[in-house]
């Protein structure tokens, strides 16, 4: 199988950090468990941390630095350091900005985009380099306050201020990830302009326990877009040893709505598909965090590399083909043998014998190099009921399997529709095809 320089590079990283000390504590380093608790996407190069989806190549990246105050991206509450690498706040509003390259808050603010129409179409506030897709990350410990509030990691928006009033209110989109001091429970909130509580779209807390109080704790705020809407998924590193949870998952894909009308143009249950240009991390009603590694990374979640892992078919299936070129030869591992089918709509149907999760197929197209082809990819639980994944024109160019990912999802079937080609003979030919996920 054809495998991407990127691929490598990850598993090289991957192998790399089951050596590194990717958890973080106040006294002295407690080794990470290496297990495979080590998240998909390796370990991030500058901090040690567990990435869960990698790195866009060339996409904004932030981590907190030695030296927080000579950071120009960074503004809000002052931090103190400690021996140990870690920073102290002690403010009960505390609000930590993280600008991108491009954005000057100072001189730049006011000609940000806001009315919602005019976000959809464009798809930033600022500029391309907004923060959209990221993944939010920073171990935190409280240590004192009043339990009543939450660790909060958010983008999507500028300034949250405006208390309601456009243009400013507007500025203040965001999709939250909240991790509550008092159970370390998460909950998602959507904030679709900002007037206090009344711009939010609100969650409730999921998969609490015990207190964080006195304990440094991992937290990973994630969201990116997927095809009508966005989701956002939340991990905790509870134990503080580099092993990240998913704890939190959910898609909005519409019907998530404030009770207020909306200032800015927008609908009541508007998703906020765009990027902006500040991210943060913010939090009320503690006199004292300690806190370390913080980072913000805009990443490619939809990527080879964020999909990397052939799953095994346990069977093939077809709609229709011709005896000489039966399905089987779709998953011999030769790319000089195929399946082929007559007539638009023919399908091939990949069983993996139990549920995975799938997050894409890899496709090589008989004659690949020189005609496209129209194709639609469906996965199913229960081989009846089908749910379009994915859907596009393979490239013409090339006789290796090419790569079409997806939202991740449980699947035992992952279906491949053929519709049309640009040899015009009515014949879906498909000499591989196997379906992915992340591990
Ligand atoms: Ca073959």
């Amino acid at each position: 199988m054809r495998r991407s320089r990127t691929s490598y590079l990850m598993i090289v990283l991957a192998i790399a950090g089951t050596f590194c000390t990717t958890g973080f504590t106040s006294g002295p380093r407690t080794p990470a468990t290496a297990s495979a608790s080590v998240p998909s996407a390796g370990i991030d190069p500058v901090d040690g941390i567990g990435m869960i989806y990698p790195t866009k190549p060339g996409g904004q990246v932030w981590h907190l630095s030695a030296n927080p105050s000579g950071d120009p991206r960074l503004d809000g509450t002052p931090m103190t350091s400690n021996p140990d690498g870690t920073f102290t706040v002690r403010d009960i509003k505390t609000r930590i900005g993280i600008s991108t390259t491009t954005y000057d808050q100072r001189t730049q603010e006011g000609s940000l985009t806001w009315r919602q129409p005019d976000l959809r179409f464009q798809g930033f506030m600022h500029d391309a380099n907004d923060w959209r897709d990221v993944e939010i990350t920073g171990y935190v410990r409280y240590v004192s306050g009043n339990d009543g509030d939450a660790f909060t990691w958010y983008a999507r928006g500028g300034r949250h201020t405006g208390e309601g009033v456009a243009p400013e209110a507007c500025w203040g989109t965001a999709y939250k990830g909240d991790l509550r001091f008092s159970d370390g429970g998460v909950k998602f909130e959507k904030e679709i302009y900002h007037d206090g509580g009344a711009g939010y779209a609100k969650g409730s807390y999921q998969g609490g326990g015990a207190t964080i109080k006195g304990k440094m704790v991992g937290f990973k705020m994630v969201m990116y877009n997927i095809p009508g809407g966005v989701r956002l998924e939340a991990y905790l590193d509870r134990a503080n040893n580099g092993t990240w949870t998913l704890v939190s998952t959910r898609d909005d894909t519409g019907g998530w709505s404030i009770d207020t009308a909306n200032p800015c143009g927008g609908t009541r249950d508007e998703k906020v598909t765009w990027g902006g240009p500040k991210a943060a991390f913010r939090w009320d009603e503690a006199t004292r965090v300690d806190l370390a590694k913080l980072s913000v990374r805009e990443i490619a979640p939809g990527s080879e590399a964020a999909c990397p892992a052939k799953l095994a078919s346990a069977g093939v299936t077809a709609s229709t083909w011709e005896d000489i070129n039966p399905p089987s030869n779709a998953t011999d591992g030769n790319l000089a043998t195929r399946w082929s089918g007559s007539g638009s709509g023919a399908y091939l149907t990949l069983d993996m014998g139990a549920s995975r999760a799938v997050c894409g197929v890899n496709v090589a197209w008989y004659q690949g190099d020189v005609r496209w082809n129209d194709y639609t990819v469906y996965t199913s639980t229960d081989n009846v009921t089908y749910t379009k994944a994915a859907e596009g024109r393979s490239s013409g160019t090339t006789l290796n399997p090419e790569p079409y990912r997806f939202a991740q999802r449980q699947a035992r079937y992952v279906r491949i529709a053929w519709w049309n080609s640009s040899a015009g003979n009515g014949w879906a030919s498909i000499t591989e095809a196997a379906a992915f996920g992340a591990s």
